[in-house]
């Protein structure tokens, strides 16, 4: 019986801790654990990931699991493009079902002026090969008949983006898949393992302090989101970000009504129906900065408001649990993305509410940092250095909501 469970493990149970590694990962999110998976296919497998809680208890666990690239700026559709091509074949890649449905997503304008920006994302995307596009009421009311499209509406739907290859993704599956994937190559993962110091000597990062003792480590990578100042904190290094919450919820299971995401930043809205049936509900980044995960009672107030507009068949569904999440945000919007002024200390944060769309290519972009000391060319616009260049790629308002 034992050996059944020890046989059925997606990976192996933590030892100890070892005297050195190579790599450091800090973080065992999507992000932490995907960079992990990815240096393990480039060799580098004498690697610890560090998890302060359970494996994907962070934002990777607090999300609404929305995959998507319809970004405002060409930089960011390019990289977020990158990032759903690597999911839609990571199934595979790590035969274990993630069930990504790319059942489209509709991002709702209610104004002419939100449906100029929309036009303006739609022949960004398209420049850059993303199947998004500009479409009228007639096509909404065929993809989602659901959706009240009343020209009485407080919100009347004048148009949408649709982007074909956006969708839903079953979030920790992810997180599991490239868990497991890690450690077959070899690495190490520490979940209850909290970082409490980085020690630095010349300029670099030589050893990392842990709840459970110090480990030297040849490269620090941080990938903590929400905590990730603290962690900048420790290695020296100053991050512009601020972290706040972002707070969602779910609803009981209901029969099958809607199969794309619906959003309007206008409404403060986004939408979907699980493979269970349940609908997922999000809103924007609460204003106040905090690390503290405690949702609010308003929220569950005006996202129900805003829902019941869009989706009055809604108006006795029950809701099961709501929860809240940390998000890291930069003053552009965009990612923090690679090598700092400490030189083998990297980070991935800025995130903002992007952080779960972008895990598989940031993994794959960090491991090529790492392997290969070159900075990708899909990361080189996201480095800590614009902001001292003021070369800012500003994604404000390309958020399902506005944040
Ligand atoms: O930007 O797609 C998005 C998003 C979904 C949930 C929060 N932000």
């Amino acid at each position: 019986m034992r050996d059944l469970f020890r046989v059925r493990r997606m990976w192996r149970p933590r030892g100890e801790l070892k005297d050195s590694y190579d790599v450091v990962i800090i973080g065992g999110g999507s992000h932490g654990l995907a960079t992990a998976y990815y240096l393990g296919q480039q060799g580098i497998t004498n690697v610890a990931v560090l998890e302060q809680g359970y494996v994907g208890s962070g934002a990777a666990g607090r999300n609404t699991a929305i995959l998507r690239s319809n970004y405002k700026t060409p930089e960011g559709a390019r990289f977020y493009d990158a990032s759903v091509k690597l999911y839609e074949g990571l199934s595979r890649e790590l035969d274990f079902n993630l069930l990504f449905s790319q059942c489209g997503h509709l991002t709702l304008a209610h104004s002419d002026r939100a449906m100029f920006v929309m036009a303006n994302r739609a022949e960004v995307n398209q420049l850059e090969g993303i199947d998004s596009r500009l479409i009228g009421p007639d096509e909404i009311k065929a993809l989602c008949p659901a959706l009240r499209l009343a020209d009485d509406a407080e919100y009347p739907v004048m148009g949408a983006l649709y982007h074909p290859p956006g969708g839903i993704i079953r979030h920790d599956a992810v997180v599991w898949g490239f868990a497991r994937g890690a450690d077959r190559a070899g690495v190490e993962i520490h979940p209850y393992t909290q970082v409490t110091g980085l020690e630095r000597v010349n300029g670099r990062i030589v050893a990392v302090r842990t709840n459970r003792g110090t480990v030297r480590a040849g490269t620090v990578i941080s990938a903590t989101a929400g905590w990730s100042t603290l962690i900048g904190e420790l290695a020296g290094v100053a991050l512009p970000i601020t972290t706040h919450i972002l707070q969602a919820c779910v609803t009981e299971p209901l029969k099958p009504l809607l199969d794309v995401v619906v959003v309007s930043s206008q409404m403060h809205v986004y939408i979907s129906q699980s493979d269970r049936g349940e609908f997922v509900m999000g809103s924007e980044i609460e204003p106040w900065t905090t690390y503290r995960m405690q949702g609010t009672l308003n929220f569950l107030q005006e996202l129900s408001r805003h829902v019941l507009e869009l989706f009055p068949q809604l108006e006795h569904a029950r809701l099961l649990r709501a929860w809240a999440g940390l998000c890291d945000l930069s003053p552009d919007y965009s990612p923090i993305l690679g090598a700092t002024e400490v030189g083998n200390f990297h980070i991935s944060a800025g995130w903002g509410t992007y952080g779960f769309k972008a895990a598989p290519i940031v993994g794959v972009t960090l491991a090529e940092l790492v392997a290969t000391g070159r900075v990708p060319e899909l990361i080189a616009p996201f480095s800590l250095e614009r902001f001292y260049t003021d070369d800012l790629v500003s994604e404000l308002a390309a958020a399902a909501v506005s944040h």
